[in-house]
């Protein structure tokens, strides 16, 4: 007869017998999946990424240090990297995507390359540099928002008499965890243009397209520059006609005029007007979310923390974080995220409390 008791759900073995038996498997490369399980699958997002807030005024300060310190040519991009303080040393501002502000000086070049990483620009503070995709130049002012699509040539000048600063947003760590990394650097600083200066705008962002305009194969907007009078206008328009929505205020998408899409496939860009003294209802969703105040300020609530934001100040939501927003004064919002990708893989999410 055996004399093993009936099972019992439970083994003798103890927690060191259990640890010896995970050393001599993980000589082989192997892991118990049980002893991990938990933290794989959670029941909801549970991210490093944390909430956080950066002044203007204050990172303005140390732009100014950065362009004493070194030239837009020997940094090849004078770029001060917005850091989660969760994810410290990994040039991230949420899990996926990468922040940092950018300032280039009267005279300044920033020459030409391609990468495979897409990027995007909000216009924070100037007038009149410019930036190229593709052979074509835009002259960039204050709120604009401008799309460097993957693998399209990109450089930047200032041929103005004043500093310009944008915010940078690209998929960086998205590009890194499918190890899909591509660079080139042109023989060219600026690269040669084929097109006038904001012929993108207007042949392709007044409701018409040339009628045989096919997508990209890199799922890229042709359109690659929003004028932020444009985007105030619109804003205006929905605030002038509609009650603002309790959970988002006034809230609009970036399109690709041709596919109603987002204007590159790995990052979807908003824009928000708050009318003075909405609060919005406590929300959160699946994208960890970038934001820039163009105008106003917010103050910005959270289950464990609340700052306000001012004019230019950037600050992040991290996945599924509880957040309201109350606008201080009119603020108007620029934010960014990997939102498309999510929504391409059927993996976004939201609630609205
Ligand atoms: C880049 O190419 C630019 O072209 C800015 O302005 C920031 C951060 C990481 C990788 C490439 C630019 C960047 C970048």
């Amino acid at each position: 007869m055996n004399d093993t008791p009936p099972s019992t759900g439970k083994t003798s073995a103890s927690r060191a017998e259990r640890e010896a038996f995970y050393a001599r498997i993980g000589a082989d490369n192997l892991a118990p999946l049980w002893e991990q399980l938990h933290n794989l699958v959670t029941k909801t997002p549970r991210s490093d990424c944390q909430a956080a807030h950066w002044s203007y005024p204050q990172v303005r300060r140390y732009i100014a240090e950065a362009t004493d310190l070194i030239t837009a040519e020997e940094a090849e991009r004078r770029v001060l990297i917005l850091e989660n303080p969760g994810l410290r040393g990994k040039a991230a501002i949420t899990t996926s995507l990468y922040a940092g502000l950018q300032a280039i000086l009267p005279g300044e070049v920033a020459r030409a390359h391609r990468h495979s990483q897409a990027a995007l620009r909000l216009i924070l503070e100037g007038d009149g540099a410019y930036t190229s995709v593709n052979g074509e130049k835009t002259i960039m002012h204050r709120g604009d928002f401008v799309t460097t699509p993957s693998w399209t040539w990109h450089d930047h000048g200032n041929d103005s008499d004043a500093p310009m600063v944008w915010l940078d947003g690209l998929d960086v760590q998205l590009v890194a965890m499918l190890d899909a990394s591509f660079a080139e650097s042109s023989t060219q600083d600026r690269q040669a243009l084929q097109r006038p200066a904001g012929d993108n705008v207007l042949r392709y962002g007044n409701g018409l397209v040339p009628v045989d305009a096919a997508p990209a194969p890199n799922l890229a907007s042709p359109m690659f520059c929003y004028p932020y009078e444009r985007t105030l206008a619109s804003l205006r328009a929905l605030q002038a006609a509609d009650r603002p929505d309790p959970h988002l205020g006034y809230k609009l998408r970036y399109v690709d005029p041709l596919s109603g899409r987002s204007p590159m496939p790995t990052m979807g860009a908003y824009a928000r007007l708050l009318p003075r003294g909405h609060a919005t209802a406590p929300y959160r969703c699946s994208a960890g979310t970038v934001f820039a105040v163009l105008e106003g300020s917010v103050a910005v609530t959270l289950d464990d923390r609340r700052f306000v934001a001012g004019p230019n100040d950037v600050f992040v939501i991290p996945s599924w974080a509880t957040h309201q927003l109350h606008a201080q004064d009119e603020a108007v919002l620029f934010s960014f995220s990997d939102r498309p990708v999510q929504e391409a893989l059927a993996l976004w999410r939201e609630q609205r409390d």
